[in-house]
């Protein structure tokens, strides 16, 4: 599968690039500057991100008497060693979490947070790896001193999924419900396993995925933006948003690491020694098969992207659920000749 992906999607990468000249190498140099150029210098205690460029600080006031948390959480650890309890239920991750609000939100109780970030989950029937996504993210991210939220985007009914569909739906919905400054776009099944990728949005739209044990902790290619990707609203909009038409598996995060091109932008990344996950191992869905359109496309993105993004929202919210450790939204995505009720 993974070099299906890598040589179909590279496939259409070569096309494009030979459509399209040698200003196409130039963006892979320019925008996917490759991670090693970020390292994290964790030797200093309160090290830095470079490369993040300004890190968005909050607009927050100190409105509740609390101090804000510091620069660099002192509850950083660093690598983690991944386990799985056996039998863990959804039940024992929430009575874990105590602390995490109904609905997946959580703040900082002893400081002000600096950074707002909504995490975006496109879901369908892998309910096991939600759960130890959950078990694993939320002090993931508490160590982290964040104020965020957790959005499972659901699609209803079993036509062939579409993923980045769900993630325009999602932005929509977490944005309906706060301002949020940072979007985090998250594969189910990938787990991060260094808190120092912080999951805070740059100046830049950012690749955080870079270093998956699948692919032996290092890009499978340089155009790769697979995985967990994170924008701001503003980055968000300017790519206007994601594809609506890929149905099925395939080069839909491609096409979005291509829009960040289009609209003259670079994409950041963090060192391949903290951009660590592992991707709980798993065979092909059988609502997600290959994208058969995938390749024509991509190969259209560049004349597609500013006609087929945000500025189409073809989704209907069926429910909306503030569950204990996320706030789950079941939508019907329709079929690609328009919104039906889901089959
Ligand atoms: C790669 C990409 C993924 C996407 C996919 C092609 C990485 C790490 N990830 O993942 O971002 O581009 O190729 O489409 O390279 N999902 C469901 N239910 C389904 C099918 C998919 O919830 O029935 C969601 C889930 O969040 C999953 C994600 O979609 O993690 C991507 O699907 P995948 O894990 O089957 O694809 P994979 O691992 O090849
Ligand atoms: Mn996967």
């Amino acid at each position: 599968m993974v070099k299906l992906k890598v040589v179909s999607c590279l496939l259409v990468v070569v096309v494009y690039m030979v459509l399209s000249e040698l200003a196409f190498l130039d963006y892979l140099q320019k925008m996917f500057q490759s991670p090693k150029k970020y390292a994290v210098d964790i030797s200093r205690r309160n090290y830095m991100y470079e490369g993040y460029g300004d890190v968005h600080q909050t607009k927050g006031q100190n409105k509740e008497g609390l101090p804000l948390c510091p620069m660099t959480s002192p509850l950083l650890r660093g690598g983690i060693n991944l386990t799985f309890p056996s039998e863990l239920t959804l039940a024992k991750v929430e009575q874990k979490y105590p602390h995490v609000e109904h609905g997946g939100r959580y703040r900082p109780h002893d400081c002000q947070a600096r950074h707002h970030t909504a995490i975006i989950i496109p879901h369908r029937d892998r309910e096991h790896h939600l759960k130890l996504l959950l078990y694993h993210l939320h002090p993931f991210l508490q160590r982290q001193q964040l104020d965020y939220s957790i959005y499972v985007i659901h699609q209803a009914g079993n036509f062939t999924f579409n993923k980045a569909r769900l993630m325009n739906a999602g932005v929509r919905e977490a944005m309906q419900e706060r301002e949020w400054e940072c979007l985090f776009f998250h594969d189910v099944d990938l787990i991060p396993i260094d808190d120092r990728n912080i999951y805070v949005c740059g100046s830049n739209p950012k690749h955080a995925a870079v270093a998956i044990n699948k692919f032996g902790f290092k890009l499978p290619y340089d155009a790769y933006f697979g995985g967990v990707t994170a924008f701001t609203p503003q980055q968000y909009r300017t790519i206007n948003g994601f594809p609506n038409n890929y149905w099925g598996w395939g080069c839909e995060d491609d096409d979005i690491g291509l829009r960040v091109y289009m609209a003259k932008m670079r994409v950041q990344r963090p060192s391949l020694e903290v951009g660590r996950y592992k991707m709980i191992r798993h065979n092909h869905d059988k609502g997600n098969s290959v994208n058969r359109e995938r390749s024509k496309y991509l190969v259209n993105a560049p004349e597609n992207w500013k006609r087929d993004g945000l500025n189409k929202d073809m989704y209907e919210v069926i429910s909306r659920e503030r569950l204990p450790l996320y706030t789950n939204i079941t939508v019907n995505v329709g079929t690609p000749t328009g919104l039906h009720p889901p089959p």
